[in-house]
């Protein structure tokens, strides 16, 4: 059947897409719309047309996986611009999520209707490009230019009540009359003339609004090309003719859709979605239901855990070993509520259901009823086996024993317990209720329910999963490791924290490694005894030097934690660095580049090569979501894809000397680099 049918309700067409899952204006959708549209105009007994979907959503954009290559004829920027000249009224009507070439083909309608709970938006900037099928021209005709910034700059979504209060649709019709009440519109304004024709409105910027706009949104934007082009778009719909604006669209999503930038952000689009997938996981493998949560610790991290669940109206148990310690954790929770409360992210009632369904314990016996106990304690093998042990004895039969451990043997932990089938890693990122990432490990033994399921639950908890394999520091925590190892020797030859942490910043990272040590706290795992200087962190910490928290760290801060290099810090490194002989030396950009990041790449391919990680994309996905690599650059893997895996391989190699004795280029890596390969 083809995607695009048509019915005749007396003197109305209505234009049918169904080319599910998210009606995508690939090539077969928009050559059905524009004989549909034909076979309108050709029919004398047509006045109005009406274009809507089936399934879930209106139109949610252009099919992004025909970007990159030739595009078939009709496209959508000259589908459209005929669309609109054309002279019997069109009206979309719209549902679900009228996105991106979705809320185009609305905006060259010439009346728009939608249901109550329709969202419209121009998310092209998270792809890297910009709205390239008359978006940047019709939306600041349409809702101003303020308004336009917003939603083509900042890419969110409105509601179809926003969209109705700024005059993006005209009315919205019943919740569940979408396509009767889109006829009876046609009918009602079939006659009118002239049709309303966006490209004829007239965009008026106040002056100096698009510098201010850029002024208030530079952190936001620093690093990215595509918002800077959404503004002079926009800039253009204001100042030049509808037909030059046009051009300059044209032009812009062009270069943009060539870039590295965009290829990168549509290559996270997509491996986002494929991380979802687990390979040898058979279709239908039946999910636990998992109605309540117990939580084991209640400090900071057990907290975020808990609220994901509380959040979305699962009961949570949460355990403590101590009254006190109790107290503070569900003191905090509530607190982190009144927090969202305050910023408008939930309402007070909402927050008042999360903290009604937290039960607070002091007992194991507690944890008996729950289908799935997240462990949220001391980082060590002994305690963590301790507390599976426990559990073991008292978690009902078909419960899911998960632990938080960021590096430990998940296997190990499950040899405590007699069903290591129901055991897995749950590896959460701090702040746990704020961070999007979620490495599920996979034992040896997890059972395909249990993996399903956790990465069922994840997903309702609006969290990004990654199937990760039992290894130390699984995939996150583990390509950290040489890009530490290399950031604390880097200090030791000669180059100051903030050099390094500079290259860092310059390549897109929110934070270099020594401001986010600083920022974490040096004293995190120390062991308190001043004499024993083994580490730099060590020396500093004897000097009372703990990080931001204690005004100096590897830096020093003022009262408002604003950092400064640290004489002070960077003598004690000198002094550490004489006692163990090493030289100083000049340091480029480029060395800390290749050592902290090549490093990384080579840790990934033997993650791969093991098999610790499904795709490569996964890894990417991994670092984007929860080590602030910038999105821009498509994580590790992909970045490496970009600048050539030969690259990599020769800094590796010139750097090889530097690495230390147990360096070793990945054979997958090599092998890749050697014969012109990539990763993804
Ligand atoms: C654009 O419009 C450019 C124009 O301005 C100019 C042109 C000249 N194309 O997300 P889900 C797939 S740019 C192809 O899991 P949800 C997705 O990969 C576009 N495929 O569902 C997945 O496949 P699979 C502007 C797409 O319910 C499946 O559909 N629009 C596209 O959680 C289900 O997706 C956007 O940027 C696409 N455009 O969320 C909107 N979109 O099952 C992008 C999705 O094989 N899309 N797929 O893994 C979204 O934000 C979400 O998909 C949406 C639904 C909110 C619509």
């Amino acid at each position: 059947m083809s995607v695009i049918t048509t019915e005749r309700h007396d003197d109305v067409l209505v234009i049918v897409s169904n080319n599910p899952p998210i009606n995508a204006l690939g090539h077969a959708v928009r050559d059905g719309i524009k004989q549909a549209l034909e076979q309108a105009i050709a029919d004398p007994a047509v006045k109005a047309v009406v274009i809507r979907c089936d399934g879930r959503t209106f139109f949610a954009g252009a099919d992004i996986t025909e970007f990159g290559k030739p595009m078939q004829e009709p496209q959508l920027p000259g589908l459209l611009e005929w669309m609109e000249s054309i002279e019997k009224p069109v009206v979309a009507a719209m549902h679900g999520t009228a996105l991106g070439g979705g809320l185009e083909t609305a905006l060259a309608s010439h009346y728009r209707i939608a249901v109550p709970s329709a969202k419209m938006g121009l998310p092209e900037v998270k792809l890297g490009i910009l709205p390239g099928a008359g978006g940047t021209q019709r939306l600041p005709r349409v809702v101003g230019v303020p308004a336009a910034l917003e939603m083509i700059v900042g890419g969110a979504p409105i509601s179809a009540k926003k969209a109705l209060e700024i005059g993006l649709i005209d009315r919205l019709a019943g919740e569940d009359n979408l396509a009767a009440d889109a006829i009876a519109f046609a009918r009602e304004i079939a006659d009118q003339r002239p049709l309303p024709r966006v490209s004829e409105k007239q965009a008026v910027a106040e002056p100096g609004v698009f510098d201010a706009f850029r002024a208030a949104n530079a952190r936001k934007m620093k690093g990215f090309e595509a918002p800077e082009a959404c503004i002079q778009a926009i800039q253009a719909a204001a100042e030049l003719p509808y037909a030059e604006g046009l051009a300059l669209e044209r032009s812009l999503i062009g270069k943009l859709l060539a870039s590295d930038q965009s290829k990168a952000q549509r290559h996270i689009f997509f491996a986002e979605r494929a991380a979802a997938k687990i390979d040898g996981l058979a279709a239908g493998t039946p999910l636990i239901p998992i109605k309540s949560v117990g939580v084991i610790g209640a400090g900071t991290m057990g907290g975020g855990i808990a609220m994901n669940f509380l959040s979305i109206g699962i009961p949570v148990t949460i355990l403590e070993m101590q009254q006190e310690a109790l107290d503070r954790g569900v003191a905090t929770i509530g607190k982190n509520y009144a927090g969202n409360v305050k910023s408008g992210r939930m309402t007070q009632e909402q927050a008042d259901k999360a903290t009604s369904l937290l039960t607070p314990t002091l007992s194991y016996d507690d944890l008996s009823t729950v289908d799935l106990v997240i462990e949220a304690v001391f980082e060590n093998m002994d305690v963590k086996k301790e507390v599976f042990g426990k559990l073991d004895k008292v978690a009902k039969p078909g419960a899911i024993l998960a632990s938080n451990t960021s590096y430990l043997d998940v296997d190990e932990i499950a040899s405590a317990t007699s069903r290591p089938e129901y055991v897995l890693g749950l590896h959460f990122f701090s702040p746990a209720n704020v961070m999007k990432l979620l490495e599920v490990v996979r034992g040896a033994k997890t059972s395909d329910s249990v993996l399903a399921t956790a990465m069922d639950l994840a997903k309702k908890i609006k969290k990004i999963a990654v199937v990760a394999g039992v290894c130390y520091g699984f995939i996150g925590n583990r390509m950290l490791k040489p890009r530490q190892d290399q950031a604390g020797q880097l200090i030791l030859e000669g180059a100051k924290p903030s050099d390094v942490d500079r290259v860092f910043l310059d390549f897109g990272f929110p934070m270099g490694p020594f401001q986010l040590a600083d920022l974490a706290g040096l004293d995190i795992g120390w062991h308190r005894d001043p004499t024993r200087r083994e580490t730099v962190r060590e020396a500093l910490c004897a000097e009372g030097r703990l990080g931001q928290k204690s005004g100096g760290g590897f830096y020093d801060y003022d009262e408002k934690r604003n950092r400064t290099p640290s004489p002070v810090a960077e003598k004690i490194i000198a002094e550490f660095a004489a006692a163990k002989g090493i030289p100083q030396r000049q340091i480029s950009d480029e060395e800390i580049r290749e050592r902290c990041l090549y490093t990384m790449v080579n840790e990934g391919a033997k993650i791969l090569e093991e098999g610790k990680a499904q795709r490569a994309s996964d890894i990417d996905v991994v670092w984007v979501y929860g080590y602030g690599w910038p999105v821009y650059r498509g994580g590790p893997m992909l970045w490496a894809d970009q600048i050539g895996l030969k690259t990599v391989v020769d800094g590796l190699k010139r750097q090889a000397d530097r690495l230390g004795k147990d360096f070793t280029v990945s054979p997958l890596l090599l092998e890749k680099a050697e014969s012109g390969k990539t990763f993804n």
